[in-house]
C-alpha cells in the first residue's frame, strides 16, 4: 500500500514538473504521447486506490456539480486600479511626479497589459486553495473551481509557500478563432472578442464547460507579503517564475523614461505579432522601496501607470451604404463593410451618422476606409483613402422616399438629420417599441430587438399600450415562446407599470428628451396629464428644459396619436405619476469630478446623473477624488488627477464601471 502511494507521489511530482515545462516555460521535455501514458498511469492508480486522492492532484482539475452561484469573496488586499496614460506626454509626467515625490529616480519595469480578467490566487503550503475575480476591487467571485481547470495554472507550487499572486486570464487569438468557428458550427452565439469569451468561460457555473474552453494565464504581482531579499518589481516577477507561475517573458527592466518610451513604441508596433491580445503597457517602478516611499490613493498606486495605445486603424471596403430609420423618424447612412477584425472584434458595419457627415469625408461606395473604433466600442470610419478608387465608386444620395414605408422625407433647414415624418412608418414603430422597452426606460426584460420584431410583424403590437394587452396565448402563438419565458415576460411587462413617470417619459422617446432630461422633468412635474397640458412658457421654467425641448413636448403633446397612446398607457394602469428622483447606490461612497465637454449631457444633466446614482459629485481634484470624468477639451483637472494617478474615466468607461456594478460579470 505504502508502495502505491509513493508511486502515485512519484508520477504526480513528475507530471507537475512537465506541466510546468510545458505550460509555463514553454519548454517540454518529454513527447505528449510519453505525457498522456504517466497522467493515464495515474489516473488508473487513483482510480483503484480513491483513498490517495488529494485536492492538488494534476488529475483534479474538473469539478463535477454545476454550482447555484458564485460565492461572494472579499479580497484580504484589495486590487488596485491603475491609472491611464494615452500619450508619451502621460508618461513623462509621471515619471517626473515619481521623481518629485519619490526625491528618487527610479528604474522602471514595462510589462505588456493583456487584455483578460483579472484574477486573484491564494495558495496554502503551496497548494492552490482559491481564486476569485477582481470585481470591484474590494469584492470579487469565487471562481476556484473553473480556475482549477487551467493548465498552466499550477495547482501546487514548486515551494510550500502561503502567498496570495495576481494575474490575467486571457484565451490565445487562435484558440478564441477556433472556439468561435466550433460555435459557428454548433449554432451558438459567437463572442465578440477574446476577452469576452474570456470573460464567459471564467463565469461558467458549470466547471464542466470552463474545462472545454481554452484558458490561460499570466501573473504579475503579489498581493501578501514579499519573502525577504526581493527588492524590486522584476525579482519579484522571476520569484513568481521560479514558484512555478506563468509570467509573460515580454517585460523589461528600463532604466530611464526614454527607454520605456521605446519599449511602448516598439510594442505598439509589434502587437500584431502576438498570440494575444494586448491593449497597451503597464509602467511600475522597479524599486520597491520606492513604491512604498509612493504609496498608492484610494484607488491606485502612484508608482504604476498603465499606456493604454491608441486605436487600431485598419483599411476595409464600403460594399454598400444602406439606411437605417431610427424611433424619431431619422434616417442614418450605414457602410457595410468587408468584414475586419479591429481591436480584437469583427467590424461589418459602423455609422455614418447622416448626409453631411459622408459628404464630408467623402465617403462612396466601392471606396477603401480606415476604420477605428471610438471609446472602445462603435466602429467609426475616420476617412477614404481617394488614392486607391478605380473610377467605378459610386457617391452616396440620401432617398428621398423612407426605405421603410415610402412617405417623403424631410431635411429641415440648419438641421444634419433627414427624417421621415410618418409617425405609423413600421420601422419607427419597431424601434420605438424597442426603446420604450429598453433598460434605461420602461425596463422590460426579455422584450429585446428580436421579440419587439417578432410582436410586430405578427400583428399583435403596433404600440406600446398593446404591450399591456398581451395575453399568455398570445406569446405563445409565437416561435421560440414556451410556458415559461411566456409568463416572464407578462410578468416583467405587469412590472414595468410601476415605473417612475421619468422613465415612461424618456420611454415615449420623444425628440430631445434623452434619460436626464426625462429625469429632470419627472422630479419637476407630478403627472403626465399636467405636463401634457402645459405651455411652452410652464416647460421653460423646469431645468434643462430649454426652448428645443419646450417645442418638442409641445410637438408632441399636440399629436392626437400620441394623446391616444398616453390614455392607453394610464387605461393600461401605468403610473405615469412623478417622484422626487430616487437616489441610488450604484456609486455610493464614490467621488466624481467631472471636466470637459460630454457629449449629450449638460454639465448640470452629467452630474445630477452621478448623484442620483449616490456618487458626489466635487469641483475640484484631490486625493479624495475616486475619478475624474472626462470629455473633450478637459484642462487643469485632468493634468491634476494625472499628477495624483485619480482614474480619468470616459462616459464608455463610465457606463462600464455601473454596468460592473449594478450586476457583475460581462
Ligand atoms: C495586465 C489593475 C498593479 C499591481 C496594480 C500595479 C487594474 C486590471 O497585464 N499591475 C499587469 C496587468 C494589469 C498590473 C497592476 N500589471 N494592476 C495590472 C493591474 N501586467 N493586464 N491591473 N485592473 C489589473 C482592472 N481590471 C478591471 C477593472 C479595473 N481595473
Amino acid at each position: 500500500m505504502e508502495k502505491i502511494r509513493e508511486r502515485i507521489e512519484r508520477l504526480r511530482g513528475e507530471i507537475r514538473l512537465h506541466n510546468y515545462r510545458y505550460y509555463v516555460l514553454d519548454d517540454p521535455v518529454i513527447s505528449d504521447a510519453e505525457y498522456d501514458r504517466l497522467m493515464a498511469e495515474l489516473i488508473e492508480l487513483e482510480a483503484q486506490y480513491p483513498q490517495f486522492i488529494t485536492a492538488d492532484s494534476p488529475t483534479q482539475r474538473v469539478g463535477h456539480t454545476p454550482s447555484a452561484g458564485f460565492d461572494t469573496v472579499t479580497h484580504a488586499q484589495p486590487l488596485l486600479s491603475l491609472g491611464n496614460a494615452f500619450a508619451e506626454a502621460d508618461l513623462i509626467a509621471f515619471h517626473e511626479r515619481v521623481k518629485r515625490q519619490s526625491g528618487k529616480e527610479p528604474s522602471y519595469v514595462c510589462e505588456l497589459k493583456i487584455d483578460g480578467l483579472a484574477v486573484s490566487l491564494d495558495y496554502r503550503d503551496g497548494v492552490f486553495v482559491q481564486g476569485a475575480t477582481r470585481g470591484d476591487g474590494t469584492q470579487g467571485e469565487d471562481v476556484t473551481s473553473n480556475l482549477r481547470t487551467i493548465r498552466s495554472l499550477p495547482l501546487r507550487l514548486n515551494e510550500p509557500v502561503d502567498i496570495n499572486v495576481r494575474g490575467e486570464v486571457y484565451i490565445n487569438t487562435n484558440d478564441f478563432l477556433k472556439l468561435n468557428e466550433q460555435r459557428r458550427e454548433a449554432g451558438e452565439s459567437l463572442f465578440a472578442n477574446p476577452r469576452n469569451a474570456a470573460a464567459g468561460s471564467l463565469r461558467q457555473l458549470d466547471s464542466r464547460l470552463t474545462a472545454a474552453r481554452p484558458l490561460d494565464i499570466f501573473l504579475y504581482a503579489v498581493g501578501s507579503e514579499l519573502p525577504q531579499g526581493i527588492t524590486t518589481q522584476a525579482a519579484a516577477l522571476d520569484y513568481l517564475l521560479r514558484l512555478g507561475l506563468r509570467v509573460n517573458p515580454n517585460y523589461k527592466v528600463c532604466a530611464s523614461m526614454e527607454e520605456v518610451l521605446e519599449f511602448v513604441t516598439y510594442w505598439q508596433e509589434k502587437r500584431n505579432t502576438l498570440p494575444y491580445d494586448i491593449d497597451g503597457v503597464v509602467v511600475k517602478v522597479n524599486e520597491l522601496s520606492i513604491q512604498r516611499e509612493l504609496g498608492a490613493t484610494a484607488r491606485s498606486p502612484r508608482w504604476a501607470i498603465a499606456y493604454k495605445f491608441p486605436p487600431e486603424q485598419v483599411i476595409t471596403k464600403v460594399l454598400n451604404i444602406t439606411v437605417q430609420v431610427g424611433r424619431t423618424g431619422t434616417l442614418t447612412p450605414l457602410a457595410e463593410l468587408e468584414p475586419v477584425f479591429v481591436d480584437g472584434s469583427q467590424v461589418s458595419r459602423a455609422t455614418l451618422h447622416n448626409e453631411d457627415i459622408v459628404k464630408e469625408r467623402d465617403i462612396r461606395i466601392g471606396d477603401y476606409v480606415v476604420v477605428q473604433k471610438a471609446g472602445d466600442i462603435i466602429p467609426e470610419i475616420v476617412r477614404s483613402l481617394p488614392e486607391r478608387r478605380s473610377g467605378n465608386e459610386v457617391t452616396f444620395q440620401m432617398p428621398t422616399a423612407c426605405p421603410a414605408c415610402g412617405s417623403t422625407v424631410v431635411r429641415v433647414e440648419g438641421e444634419a438629420a433627414t427624417r421621415c415624418v410618418n409617425a405609423q412608418c413600421p420601422a419607427q414603430r419597431l424601434e420605438r417599441l424597442i426603446h420604450f422597452a429598453s433598460k434605461g426606460a420602461l425596463d422590460i426584460d426579455g422584450l429585446g430587438p428580436a421579440v419587439a420584431s417578432q410582436l410586430i410583424a405578427a400583428g399583435l403590437v403596433s404600440t406600446p399600450v398593446d404591450l399591456y394587452r398581451l395575453t399568455k396565448e398570445d406569446l405563445l402563438s409565437l416561435e421560440r415562446f414556451g410556458e415559461k419565458s411566456a409568463q416572464n415576460l407578462l410578468e416583467a411587462i405587469e412590472k414595468s407599470k410601476e415605473q417612475p413617470l421619468a422613465r415612461v417619459l424618456f420611454g415615449l422617446g420623444i425628440r430631445f428628451v434623452g434619460a436626464e432630461v426625462a429625469r429632470e422633468i419627472g422630479a419637476a412635474v407630478t403627472d403626465l396629464d399636467k405636463l401634457s397640458q402645459m405651455t411652452e412658457e410652464e416647460l421653460l421654467e423646469i431645468p434643462s428644459v430649454g426652448e428645443k425641448i419646450a417645442r418638442s413636448l409641445r410637438d408632441y403633446f399636440t399629436d392626437p396619436d400620441n394623446l391616444e397612446l398616453i390614455r392607453g398607457l394610464k387605461e393600461a394602469g401605468l403610473k405615469l405619476s412623478g417622484e422626487p428622483s430616487v437616489v441610488g447606490e450604484t456609486l455610493a461612497g464614490l467621488t466624481f469630478v467631472v471636466t470637459g465637454r460630454l457629449e449629450g449631457f449638460t454639465r448640470r444633466g452629467i452630474e445630477e446623473h452621478l448623484r442620483s446614482l449616490g456618487a458626489n459629485v466635487a469641483s475640484s481634484v484631490s486625493r479624495n477624488t475616486d475619478y475624474v470624468l472626462a470629455g473633450e477639451g478637459g484642462g487643469s483637472k485632468l493634468t491634476r488627477a494625472r499628477e495624483l494617478g485619480v482614474p480619468v474615466l470616459s462616459l464608455e468607461e463610465l457606463d462600464k464601471l455601473i454596468e460592473g456594478k449594478g450586476e457583475l460579470g460581462d
